[in-house]
């Protein structure tokens, strides 16, 4: 794997704040920035770097950045955004969601040529939260994904997406990742992102009981090509959850799309101000997708901060398990487990329970709601809401619990793994898992079939 890795020290502000990082680079002087094509006329020009490419590719950036008096938990100072120009070129927008923490956020700015190209980042006021006055940008690191590269065709077709008008503060894209699968003939691709939230379709406590979280996680474009590299067909997921085929415009080969729904699904048609192009340099395993929120726990931590500032007439202050109203993140039991059902037509749902030791009462993922309950569909999360403070020696065990599916009402679904259950930090973190089971378990909710309608797993603690 060839890539060339340049790493620029940079020390926007240093005036200001200062920097723990040694040998500091020159600083471009920030007065009367160029405004190059896509840059908003009041863009302030926040760094300025020349980089060197040994190799032609497609490149991307990591930014470590943060931007002072910001925090995306707090309404109208939630992040900045920077603009990403390369060669005059507007390529990409970074919404800066971690505040004042430095963090390193990644984007493609597309395939150049090897040798030398200018890159400026502008900090955008129009694009930041009104109380966002700042950014500040302590190091750029460039990776080239050469034609050899394992990953170049990944990268070369990895979806562009214009946000929403209000990605700056809701909804915003966190992270994409990738899956390959390939035959004799072909190899297909599909990207899909995490959003750091989802305004409309799901309500906040089918989220949490049904898929484990408050992020929205939706696919979003897939590429078929053949054995010489050429794309075959290529299509995206439109507004209406459907597969459409797209006939949009490319950037290279890398297809753009715009985010046109509150529950965050797709367009090949329309921009809007903020242009993102992800790095999906990771690929998910058999297992359920939340997995890439676990090997990335600061998405729990956005998740959780956008739905303290956006929610706050529903969140319950003081959590309660007896209701459905979602509480504190932190007060709910994560699980993935892997469930079928018996026949495609089978729409037997379940619900995830808890004892805690020295008690009676199981509390249940569905709050005893219809709306609430899983379909079984092979690796799945769910959460069960527990009171505040819970600890995880405190928890006894964990029951499956079927209900009838309307249609067929006695059908059966069976259980064969417990991949992981546990509880967020104080820091948002998934902790340790405290369960994992591999067996085979049938339940139905059919009084006539031995199959019971419920089965229990001790937690060893
Ligand atoms: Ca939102
Ligand atoms: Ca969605
Ligand atoms: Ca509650």
């Amino acid at each position: 794997m060839r890539f060339t890795s340049i790493t620029l020290l940079v020390f926007w502000a240093c005036s200001l704040i200062a920097c723990s990082t040694s040998t500091p680079a020159p600083l471009t002087p920030t007065s009367v920035p160029p405004t190059p094509t896509g840059a908003s006329p009041s863009g302030v020009l926040a760094l300025e770097k020349e980089i060197t490419l040994s190799t032609d590719g497609e490149v991307a950036l990591s930014l470590r950045a943060s931007a002072p008096g910001t925090a995306w938990n707090r309404l109208g100072a939630e992040a900045a955004t920077i603009s990403i120009h390369v060669d005059g070129a507007y390529k990409s927008d970074v919404v800066l969601f971690r505040g004042e923490t430095s963090f390193t956020y990644e984007t493609l700015v597309g395939n150049l040529n090897a040798g030398k190209h200018r890159v400026a980042l502008y900090f955008e006021p129009t694009k930041s939260a009104p109380q966002a006055e700042e950014v500040r940008v302590d190091e750029i690191t460039t990776r080239v994904y050469a034609r050899i590269d394992p990953l170049y065709q990944v990268m070369a077709h990895a979806p562009i997406l214009y946000g929403r008008d209000e990605s700056r503060s809701s909804d915003t894209p966190l992270w994409m990742y990738h899956e390959i699968t390939r035959d004799a003939t072909a190899t297909t691709m599909q990207y899909t992102i995490i959003f750091s939230n989802e305004d409309g379709g799901t309500v906040p406590d089918a989220l949490m009981a049904r898929w484990g979280r408050l992020t929205d996680i939706e696919w979003v474009y897939r590429v078929v090509l053949n054995a010489q590299g050429e794309v075959t067909r290529d299509e995206y997921q439109d507004k209406d959850h459907n597969t459409a085929i797209f006939r949009g415009r490319k950037d290279g080969q890398h297809p753009v799309l715009k985010d046109v729904t509150r529950n965050n699904l797709f367009a090949d048609t329309g921009t809007s101000p903020y242009r993102f192009a992800l790095v999906p340099t990771e690929t998910l395993p058999d297992v359920a997708r939340e997995e890439m929120m676990d090997q990335h726990p600061w998405t729990y931590r956005v998740m959780a901060e956008e739905w303290e500032r956006e929610k706050q007439a529903l969140t319950e202050r003081t959590g309660d398990p007896d209701t459905r109203a979602v509480s504190d993140p932190r007060n709910y039991l994560y699980v993935e487990f892997r469930s079928n059902p018996a026949s495609p037509s089978c729409d037997a749902k379940l619900a995830l329970q808890v004892k805690l030791r020295g008690g009676e009462r199981w509390y249940s993922s569905d709050h005893a709601t219809d709306s609430l309950q899983i379909q079984s569909q092979g690796w799945r999360r769910g959460t069960i809401e527990l009171p505040p403070g819970t600890t995880g020696n405190q928890i006894e065990a964990l029951r499956f619990f079927v209900y009838p599916g309307k249609n067929s009402p006695n059908c059966a679904l069976t259980f064969t793994d417990v991949r992981k259950a546990f509880l967020l930090n104080q820091d948002y973190v998934p902790g340790q898992s405290l369960l994992t089971w591999r067996g085979q378990q049938v339940l139905d909710a059919d009084d006539t079939t031995p199959a019971p309608a419920n089965f229990v797993l001790p937690f060893a603690n």
